[in-house]
């Protein structure tokens, strides 16, 4: 038995950096802070924590399903751990980009979490746009749920509602796409939740847009997590030869290649260049590919 099984159980709803709010198994909320300078955990973890005062400090975290994180040159940035699913919210007013969709699936993979698209401001004109832009990842296979969240709510309740049933669902996109409305539909207490963050949190604190878990029903059984941070999606977690394997479209041509070390960029004999060729991986895709590429393969600090 761990050491730690004595103490309180908790679940981290929101961070702050230097302090993060702990929600206990009866559904209170305080403020907790690490033990120590580092601050690990992140928004979904399951801690062990003791009081100190009216606030907490954090013990523990206990051992993650998964974690999903970006990675640039310099640090590490983590979203949520403990998640079930990822959706990745776009539209076509504001246009999104494709290279930060690409960007979110392939951190889903390489983090081992299902990852769908939804698109969303389908009353507008331009999802003709956006559902081109979206063709090449309806082909691979990632599944798509076309909606209009303002425009034909009910309906788009109705869709998500299997989808985030007894499950923990982090929501990405950028923003202007509808990740407020969408939490505002799907959650009619969101108010009342962020009201409980900002009374633990206190006067004086300040409540600076961060990664939030809302409970979608009063049994606590379904949540979803509103975080920022889509753009400056890096990958630097990637091993360059492992990229084209969390490319499903990639992946299903990087068997076909001449030499067993291909990078897929003009190497003579290349099954995925061929794929190109043929039409059966679109030529944004290899683009993103190559970019990604360079990217994973810069020196690393
Ligand atoms: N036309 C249209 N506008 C929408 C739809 N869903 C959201 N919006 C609008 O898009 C804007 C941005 O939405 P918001 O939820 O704040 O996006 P966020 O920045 O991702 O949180 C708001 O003005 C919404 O009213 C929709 O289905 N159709
Ligand atoms: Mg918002
Ligand atoms: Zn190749």
């Amino acid at each position: 038995m761990s050491k730690f099984a004595g103490l309180d159980q908790g679940l981290v709803v929101a961070g702050f950096g230097r302090h993060f709010i702990v929600e206990t198994p009866d559904g209170e909320r305080l403020v907790c802070h690490p033990r120590g300078k580092k601050s690990e955990a992140v928004v979904g973890d399951l801690v062990r924590w003791q009081a100190a005062g009216d606030e907490g400090v954090i013990e523990h975290i206990e051992p993650r399903r998964n974690l999903l994180f970006r990675q640039d040159e310099w640090r590490t940035k983590s979203f949520a751990a403990n998640l079930d699913r990822l959706l990745v919210l776009v539209a076509g007013e504001p246009m999104f980009s494709e290279s930060q969709l690409a960007r979110a699936l392939i951190a889903a993979d390489h983090a081992g979490i299902d990852a769908r698209i939804v698109l969303n401001k389908t009353d507008l004109p331009h999802a003709a746009a956006a559902r081109e832009r979206l063709a090449p990842y309806a082909t691979m296979g990632v599944d798509l749920v076309e909606l209009a969240l303002k425009a034909r709510p009910q309906e788009a309740r109705e869709r998500l509602q299997p989808l985030l049933a007894g499950s923990t669902t982090l929501v990405l996109g950028p923003s202007g796409t509808g990740k407020s409305t969408l939490i505002n539909l799907m959650v009619p207490a969101a108010d009342a939740q962020v009201g409980e963050i900002s009374r633990a949190l206190g006067t004086g604190r300040h409540t600076t847009t961060t990664t939030t878990w809302y409970w979608l029903d009063e049994a606590r059984t379904a949540a979803l997590i509103d975080s920022p941070g889509f753009q400056e999606f890096g990958l630097r977690q990637i091993e360059p030869q492992q990229l084209p394997l969390h490319m499903p479209d990639l992946r299903a041509h990087a068997g076909d290649c001449r030499f067993y070390n291909c990078t897929h960029r003009q190497e003579p004999g290349c099954g995925v260049l061929a794929a190109v060729e043929r039409g059966d991986i679109a030529p944004s895709r290899h683009r993103i590919y190559q970019e990604l590429l360079d990217e994973v393969s810069r020196e690393k600090f």
